[in-house]
C-alpha cells in the first residue's frame, strides 16, 4: 500500500490559475519532503522511529532521520457487551498500531497515517495543515467568488486535494478479484409478490471484469463498498470466497471538467477506483514524467489494454480528497483537514477476530479517579 500521487487544483477559472496545479507527488516527490519527527512533539508514548535514505540529484545517498514513526495508541472501545440476564459486563479496549510520518510541501503539510487495529481495521488517514496558499487583492478589487476572504486583503482561493493510492492486494493469495457492492430496495413495489410488506433490500454484487469498465466512483446513496476476494478460497462459514473491503470516505470527484489541462494531466482522479493487472512499471497515477505533462500517461493509458482483471494478480487504485473551500479560521495556520479510507475483513475470518484482545483492567492501564474535593 502506497501514496502513488496527489494533486491540488484550483477552481478560480481566471488566467494563470487553470495552471495552478501542484502534484506533491510527481513534481514535488513527497518522500523528500518528510521532516525529522520531534519525540513529545509529533509522537507521544512509546516510540520506534526509522530513517529514510534517498538518493539526491547527484544520485549519492542522503539521509532524513526520525522519518517514519512506530508506535501504539489507545484507540477506546474494542467491543462491549452487559449480559442482561446476569448483569456480567464484558469490555475490550482497541489499540492502535500507528505508521506515521509528516511532509512538508512548500505551503501545506501532510500528516499521513497507517493504522493497523486488532479486529483487522486498517484506516489509512492524511491530515492536511500548515498554510493555505492566499492571493492579495489589489485596492479596491471586487469580490469574484472563487475564494473567501481569510484576513484583510488576502483570499484563500477554493481548491480541491486528491489522493491517489496504489494497493498491490494479496488477500488469501496473489490471484484477486474486485467488486462493487451496493444495497438497494427490492424493485418490487409494496404488495407485490417479492416485496410484499414494501420494505425488502438487497445487495448487489458487480464483478469488474477487465481493466477498462472497473472504472467506478462513490455512490452514497447505495452505501457502495468495493469487494476484494480469492475465488479459489473458501470461508467455511458462508461457503463464499474470502474477501476484504474498501469503505471510502464519499468525497467529491474532480471538478475540472473534460478537455481542461488538469483534467489532462490528473486523469487518475475522474473515478473512485480503478483496477489493472499487477506491473512493475505502473507506480504513478499520473504517469512517471508528470513534471509538464500535458497528460496522457497514467491510470487512462494502463487500462486501455483492458485486460482481464478476474481472479488476477490486481492492482485497485484508490482515489479520493478533501475539496476545501477555505475558512477564516483556516488562516494564518489551519487545524488539520482530515480525510482517508478503511479497509476491514469481510467474511475473511471465521469470527470475531478480536475475540482474544484481553480485558480492559485498570491494574494494567493505570487509569484512577480524580478527587474533585
Ligand atoms: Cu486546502
Amino acid at each position: 500500500m502506497s501514496i502513488s500521487e496527489m494533486v491540488v487544483p484550483y477552481g478560480d477559472p481566471r488566467p494563470p490559475f487553470h495552471r495552478k496545479s501542484a502534484f506533491d507527488v510527481g513534481d514535488y516527490g513527497l518522500g523528500y519532503c518528510a521532516n525529522s519527527l520531534l519525540l513529545g512533539c509529533d509522537c507521544l508514548g512509546a516510540i520506534k522511529y526509522f530513517d529514510a535514505t534517498f538518493n539526491d540529484h547527484n544520485g549519492q545517498p542522503t539521509c532524513i532521520k526520525n522519518a517514519v514513526c512506530l508506535h501504539e495508541e489507545d484507540a477506546g472501545l474494542l467491543w462491549k457487551h452487559t449480559e442482561y440476564r446476569t448483569g456480567k459486563v464484558s469490555v475490550t479496549r482497541s489499540r492502535a498500531l500507528i505508521i506515521s510520518f509528516v511532509v512538508t510541501v512548500v505551503n501545506y503539510e501532510y500528516a499521513v497515517y497507517w493504522t493497523f487495529y486488532q479486529d483487522g481495521t486498517i484506516n489509512f488517514q492524511i491530515k492536511a495543515t500548515g498554510e493555505l496558499s492566499t492571493n492579495i487583492f489589489a485596492d479596491g478589487e471586487e469580490q469574484a467568488g472563487y475564494g473567501t476572504i481569510v484576513a484583510e486583503g488576502i483570499i484563500g482561493q477554493f481548491h480541491q486535494h486528491m489522493f491517489a493510492v496504489r494497493l498491490d492486494t494479496m488477500i488469501d493469495g496473489l490471484r484477486n478479484t474486485v467488486s462493487t457492492v451496493d444495497v438497494e430496495p427490492l424493485e418490487g413495489e409494496f404488495g407485490s409478490k417479492d416485496n410484499p410488506y414494501g420494505q425488502g433490500f438487497r445487495v448487489r454484487e458487480g464483478r469488474l471484469a477487465n481493466s477498462a469498465e472497473s472504472r467506478t466512483s462513490v455512490s452514497p446513496a447505495t452505501s457502495r463498498i468495493w469487494k476484494i476476494s480469492n475465488d479459489s478460497e473458501i470461508n467455511p462459514i458462508t461457503k463464499r470466497p474470502t474477501a476484504w473491503k474498501l469503505i471510502p470516505m464519499n468525497s467529491a470527484p474532480l471538478m475540472a471538467k473534460q478537455g481542461s489541462l488538469i483534467r489532462a494531466r490528473a486523469g487518475f482522479a475522474e473515478h473512485s477506483v480503478w483496477v489493472t493487472k499487477q506491473n512493475d512499471e505502473h507506480l504513478f497515477a499520473a504517469g512517471f514524467y508528470v513534471n509538464q505533462s500535458r497528460g496522457g500517461d497514467g491510470l487512462p493509458s494502463w487500462i486501455s489494454t483492458e485486460d482481464n482483471i478476474i481472479d488476477e494478480d490486481v492492482v485497485l487504485w484508490h482515489t479520493f480528497g478533501v475539496t476545501h473551500i477555505p475558512r477564516v479560521e483556516d488562516f494564518p495556520v489551519m487545524p488539520v483537514e482530515t480525510c482517508g479510507f478503511t479497509l476491514k475483513p469481510n467474511c475473511f475470518f471465521t469470527a470475531n477476530p478480536a475475540l482474544d484482545v484481553p480485558p480492559s483492567s485498570k491494574e494494567v492501564n493505570k487509569s484512577k479517579l480524580v478527587n474533585c474535593h
